[in-house]
């Protein structure tokens, strides 16, 4: 590029920022990316520094609060490109395919592809129009201000500051109280010295923590919320970009009920070109039996509440728990996290069930709209083993929170009664206290379409008498079923039968292929999430001879050759018909 080029770009992106922008101070900038040109700032002298409960706080003194409020936005890591801008993605050139690679591990995501970005760069606004109509309405003075609490762990340079950019950029200023960044006791240099400098570089208020031992996201956050001040707390990962409006709806449900909990929708920002794609407006949260936060489509219940208007918040079962708003005395009031759970995971069933279950609610406002780098693995640690901190967690949330509906957790993940779940004691003083309903109420009432039945006339194994199990022998939907020698482990033997007929094996259902050959085989399909059986996966058992039923075909599962499960005319007699329910609590 020529200098006229270069500077025919830069003016495009200042004028594609928008005007509230001031123009860069160059001597002052802290050294574009870190990992590749470490310069930037010596660390600041330590006794900015204070130690209180084990954490280094840097507190915001008055010097500070002038500078920063004299400072406009200035970005410092810049590329000269408009590469990215309107949220579209990017080509790694093919002489950086190797580093492209040989970075992915520092992140789980293409970190090449976002330092070519700007950390300012522009988004679409997704927003339905009622959405955008509904945004004018809204009374910036009205509002309550919000502390926003951003926890990492060896966060990638850019994704962390887009992240604070995108904040500062596309929100009102005068809600925001402050940012509390808080590192998880990173080792990466640059989120020491170069990153506590940047901050100051911004027209908001941002603290930064520096925790001195690992605590995992939730205890992190913990130290986060105790250091926020605002009426508002709000959580983010350390890899979004808002949209514009984002914040305004958000605020509005918290300031309207302080026992709401209120999440956005949650785009994707693709982890190899960082194209931003926008998600379904008409996706909830559940979850599954290995106790995982999973997406379905809101159902038509729901969409009936709501008028099928697309800018009604949707109440939904569980929140995916890195991004949502919560008023902070009702966050404390309804017992903010569990502090024996560490590094990742957990916490977002946690907290879903307890809000529920202790007379709050949970929102997804269809007009906030944020974007959020999904990764397919986890670059970090996990001190104490990746299993075994994940089971804890879950077992913890199901402990605590379940009744007898954890059995469908350790059923499926039988390895997880092994695990040590630690002392409870408080959080189960937590739930008597706050005279919380229990998990059928909440089954009932909030999340009928979950995968575990509310109720249920079986769970475990079923067996023929010569210990063949059904096995979905770790088969998704559109795999056959199976049977096998019984292992009494549950696992891929571990199958209910719900009250309203469904043979569930999670949230995948047996289901008859049609057929009415004697091959027609026993297949695992995706059971409805819409409140009402796919007539195909009704069935029904005969605890007299064992016969389980497939209610439209009338006929009987059977294994045949290859031990497939096959449905046959229903024969009395037949030794491959007969099955035994595992705690089967018989016809109600
Ligand atoms: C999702 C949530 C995440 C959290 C998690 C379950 C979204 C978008 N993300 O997974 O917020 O609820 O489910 O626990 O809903 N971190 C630390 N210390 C650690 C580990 C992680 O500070 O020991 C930080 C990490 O740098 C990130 C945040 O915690 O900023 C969330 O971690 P993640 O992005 O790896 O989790 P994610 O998005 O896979
Ligand atoms: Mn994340």
């Amino acid at each position: 590029n020529t200098n006229k080029e270069r500077q025919q770009l830069r003016a495009e992106r200042l004028v594609d920022r928008g005007a509230n922008h001031n123009t860069y101070d160059d001597d002052k900038m802290v050294g574009a990316n870190p990992m590749k040109q470490p310069r930037g700032p010596p660390a600041p002298p330590s006794n900015d520094y204070v130690q209180k409960k084990g954490v280094t706080y840097k507190p915001i003194d008055s010097k500070d609060k002038l500078y920063l409020e004299r400072l406009m936005r200035v970005p410092a890591f810049d590329p000269l490109t408009k590469d990215g801008s309107q949220g579209g993605g990017v080509q790694v050139p093919s002489n950086q395919e190797e580093e492209k690679t040989k970075r992915f591990k520092e992140n789980q995501f293409n970190v090449v592809a976002s330092e070519m970005i700007s950390v300012n760069r522009t988004l679409p606004d997704h927003r339905s129009d009622k959405c955008r109509s509904n945004a004018e309405e809204y009374k910036v003075a009205d509002l309550p201000t919000v502390s926003i609490i951003i926890v990492f762990h060896n966060e990638a340079w850019t994704t962390l500051l887009r992240t604070l950019h995108s904040v500062c950029n596309r929100s009102p200023l005068e809600l925001i109280q402050e940012i509390i960044l808080v590192d998880d006791m990173s080792d990466r240099d640059y989120l020491k010295g170069p990153l506590d400098a940047y901050i100051r570089r911004f027209n908001v208020p941002i603290r930064i923590i520096h925790l001195e031992k690992r605590s995992g996201l939730i205890r992190a956050r913990l130290t986060g919320s105790e250091a926020a001040s605002a009426k508002v707390l709000l959580f983010l990962d350390a890899h979004v970009e808002v949209t514009d409006g984002w914040l305004e709806p958000l605020l509005d449900r918290v300031h309207k009920d302080r026992t709401v909990v209120v999440a956005p929708i949650i785009d994707v920002i693709s982890d190899d070109d960082f194209e931003y794609v926008t998600a379904s407006d008409t996706t909830w949260g559940g979850f599954n039996w290995h106790l995982n936060f999973r997406w379905y489509s809101v159902p038509p219940r729901e969409m009936k509440r709501r008028n099928h208007d697309r800018a009604t918040p949707i109440k939904t079962p569980t929140i995916a728990g890195g991004l949502f708003a919560i008023d902070r005395s009702y966050f404390y009031e309804v017992g903010a996290y569990d502090e024996g759970m560490e590094v990742w995971g957990g916490e977002n069933l946690e907290i879903s069930f307890r809000v529920w279950m202790c007379g709050g609610s949970l929102e997804i406002h269809p007009c906030s709209r944020v974007g959020h780098v999904f990764r397919k693995q986890t670059p970090y640690t996990f001190p104490g083993g990746t299993a075994r901190v994940i089971h804890h967690n879950a077992a913890r949330t199901a402990e605590v929170w379940m009744d007898e509906y954890k059995e469908f957790f350790y059923k499926m993940v039988p390895s997880a009664r092994r695990v040590d779940a630690g002392d409870m004691t408080d959080r189960r003083n937590l739930r008597e206290r706050l005279k919380c309903k229990n998990f059928k109420w909440y089954l009932e009432q909030v999340y009928p379409e979950s995968p575990i039945p509310s109720s249920f006339l079986s769970l475990g194994q079923i067996a023929t008498a010569n210990q063949q199990c059904m096995d979905t022998v770790g088969q998704k939907a559109g795999g056959q079923v199976k049977a096998g020698p019984c292992h009494g482990q549950g696992g891929n033997q571990a199958f209910a039968l719900s009250t309203n007929g469904e043979l569930r094996f999670d949230d995948l259902c047996l289901t008859s292929t049609g057929g009415f050959s004697m091959d027609s085989g026993v297949k695992l399909e995706k059971c409805s999430t819409n409140g009402k059986p796919n007539t195909r996966h009704l069935w029904k058992y005969n605890s007299q001879n064992g016969q389980l039923i497939n209610q439209k075909s009338e006929r009987c599962i059977s294994i045949a050759t290859e031990n497939r499960l096959v449905l046959a005319t229903c024969t009395e007699t037949e030794e491959t018909q007969r099955w035994t329910l595992d705690a089967y609590k018989g016809e109600l």
